[in-house]
Formats: C-alpha cells, structure tokens, sequence
C-alpha cells in the first residue's frame, strides 16, 4: 500500500517557550517550490513536498509557489502562468490543506521583493559567489549570460525565510546552503540593527535527502540535469513511469542490499520503495532475499503507478476548478502578507527608514 506523508506519526519537537498557562505556540515552518516545470518530480516530492504535508499538521506552515525565483532563468509568460497553477495544483494534490496550512503564490506578496533588498545590501559579493547551486546554474548557460538574479536568487531565498520568522524550513539537501546563508544574514542583521529575526533551521529527512537519478544514481535526479529516462515526472502517463523504473540502472552483482556506497542505484530504488510504502530497509532487503533486480522493479514499478494514478487525478480535478483555485491562493496570500507586512516593516523601522505618512 502506498502510504501518504500524512500517514506518518506526528513530528516531535520542542516548541518555543511561551507563558505557563498560554498555549504552547506552533514551531513555524517555510518552504517554497518553483513553477519552472509543468511536472513535479519524485525528488521534489519526496525530497521535501512530503515533508510539507506532514509538518502541516503539527507546525504553522507556510508554503509558496515561487514565481519570483523561477525567472531567473528565461520564461515564457503563458507557460509560468500555466505552471505556477499547475504547482498550487499539485501541492493540493500531494495533501496541503489550506485549512492546515498557508498557500499561497510568492508574487502576491510584494514584501519578499522589498525584503530582499535590505538582504541584498547585506551580502557580500565573496558570500554570494561562493553558492555551488549558482555556480552549476551559471556554468550550464554561460557566465556571461547568467542573469543577475540568478546570482542573488539564495538572498531573495534569505527574505522568503526571514519574512515569516521560520524556525525550520523543510528542504532537500541542494538547499542546505541556503539555509546557511540564511542563518548568517539573520544573525548579521540582528548583531547590526538589534534581535529582528528567527534563526531557522534546515528540517532535512536523511533518508529522503538527495533522490537520485534513476539512470545515473551518481547525480541528483532534476529537471536539468536528469536525462528523461532517469527522471521520474509525476504527472507522465504512469505506464512511461512503470517503464523508467523497470529500466534503472543497478549494478552486476545480483543482491538485493543497501549500500550507498557501492550500490547506489539499488539504494536509491530502496529508499525510494520504502518512503512510498512506509515498509523499514531491513524488512525490504529481507523481503527480497535471493530474489533478483527484476522483482524489486516490477513491485516498485507497480507501487509508483498506484501513488501517481491518484495524483494525477486530484491535480486534474483541481486545475479543473481554477476559480476555487485563484481562491485558495488568494486567501493565502492575505494571510501570508498579514506576517509578512510585518516583518519587513520591524526590519524597515531597524534600518533607519523613515516611516511613510499615510
Ligand atoms: N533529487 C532531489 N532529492 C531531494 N530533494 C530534491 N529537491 C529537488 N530535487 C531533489 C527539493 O525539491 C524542492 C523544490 O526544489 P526547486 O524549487 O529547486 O525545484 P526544481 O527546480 O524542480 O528542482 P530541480 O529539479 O533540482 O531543479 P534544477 O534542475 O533547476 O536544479 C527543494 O526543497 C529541493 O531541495
């Protein structure tokens, strides 16, 4: 059986102090996704989307589509339009509740963008250059033709967090650095103008941390760098997915063993069985035993059909309402500014800007 992030016990954490007979205050988390590609892929989803949905029923979750962070690199409008419904489509899909959580859409909420700047004269040029994400980006299309934003994208990353005083923001390990940058700027800014920010923790799940391609499970699977066979796109036709998984490179010995070392691809196969069915490592390498690769494919193949089959269907059935939608986002984005507006007007104030008569 597949078995949803919501199914998982609920996370344990210490929660901030708070007066003996107020109620104890939820940890707040943040997170966002890009709108850059119509499909999530399983790496987004078990990398961090799965985490969303869990954390949504113990902590004030945030999450947001980020739109501004996806032009980074050239976009057609129609098609970021398309997609950032698309992404808000899908995260509904995978289980956030706008009851449970705030959705909603990065540009709807200008203070990311007026934030970012405070963020931006803070950074320093050395700082922003040694970001391994930025410099992968840059080097694909040519130094010279990388974008600016490109280079000050983890900053605007910095302000998305800081906004919402995050204490964890639930990511895949590619963002770790980020995260970071994060922490530093926040304790630069609160050492310079006075306590001001949260210093949020990454919230990365080991197991999940990096899913791997299927055809090279020495890199990250991406929608970049993935070959399409090696990518796993939830919304393809699910037979294409049953074939991609039947198809993943493993290796020459025929044992069925967790070794991220020097067996990665069955490993990644591993971890990605056990994630979708809850079933423990150990019980699968015993549930496999003296069976060959071709019987841990063809289950897995069958249990990524049963979890995509829905998922495309819940997407669809969204996309198929866009006013209900538009809605959602809509009621999100309020919320979201309500603690946005102010956040970067305590960080206005803090900076020595006047403040405006109305
Ligand atoms: N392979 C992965 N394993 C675990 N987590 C992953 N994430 C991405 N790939 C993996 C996590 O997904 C969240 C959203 O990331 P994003 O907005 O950067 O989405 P993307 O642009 O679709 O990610 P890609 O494919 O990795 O993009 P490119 O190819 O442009 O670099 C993040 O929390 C991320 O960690």
């Amino acid at each position: 059986m597949v078995c949803m992030a919501s199914d998982r016990p609920p996370v344990a954490h210490h929660r901030p102090q708070a007066g003996r007979s107020a109620p104890l205050p939820k940890f707040r988390v943040l997170s966002g996704i890009q709108p850059t590609a119509g499909s999530f892929h399983l790496g987004n989803y078990l990398g961090a989307v799965r985490q969303w949905v869990a954390l949504q029923e113990s902590h004030d979750a945030f999450y947001m589509v980020v739109d501004l962070h996806a032009i980074t690199l050239p976009q057609n409008p129609a098609d970021l339009r398309t997609n950032t419904r698309l992404a808000a489509a899908q995260l509904l899909a995978a289980g956030l509740d706008p009851e449970r959580c705030t959705l909603f859409v990065q540009s709807h909420v200008p203070e990311h963008a007026q934030l970012a700047w405070v963020m931006n004269c803070l950074t320093g040029f050395g700082e922003a250059s040694r970001m391994t994400q930025f410099k992968d980006k840059s080097a694909k299309q040519g130094a010279d033709r990388a974008s600016v934003g490109l280079f000050t994208y983890p900053v605007l990353q910095v302000a998305d967090i800081l906004l919402y005083q995050a204490n964890e923001v639930p990511v895949g390990e590619d963002q770790r650095q980020h995260i970071e940058l994060t922490r530093d700027l926040a304790e630069r800014f609160n050492g310079r103008f006075g306590e001001t920010f949260t210093i949020p923790k990454p919230y990365i799940l080991r197991e999940t941390a990096k899913i791997y391609d299927l055809q090279d499970p020495s890199i990250k699977m991406s929608k970049s760098a993935s070959t399409p066979k090696g990518l796993i796109n939830l919304l393809d036709e699910p037979k294409a997915t049953a074939k991609k998984v039947k198809s993943a490179v493993t290796d020459t010995d025929t044992v069925i063993r967790f070794d991220a070392e020097r067996k990665p691809g069955v490993s990644n196969l591993l971890t990605i069985y056990s994630t979708l069915t809850g079933e423990g490592i150990a019980d699968l390498e015993q549930k496999y035993e003296g069976k060959g690769y071709g019987a841990l494919k063809t289950d897995l193949a069958e249990i990524m059909v049963e979890f995509v089959t829905p998922f495309r269907e819940r997407t669809q059935q969204y996309l198929d309402d866009p006013e209900t939608l538009d809605s959602i986002l809509a009621k999100g984005a309020e919320k979201a500014r309500a603690v946005a507006a102010e956040t970067l007007s305590q960080a206005y104030d803090r900076v020595g800007f006047l403040p405006a008569k109305h």
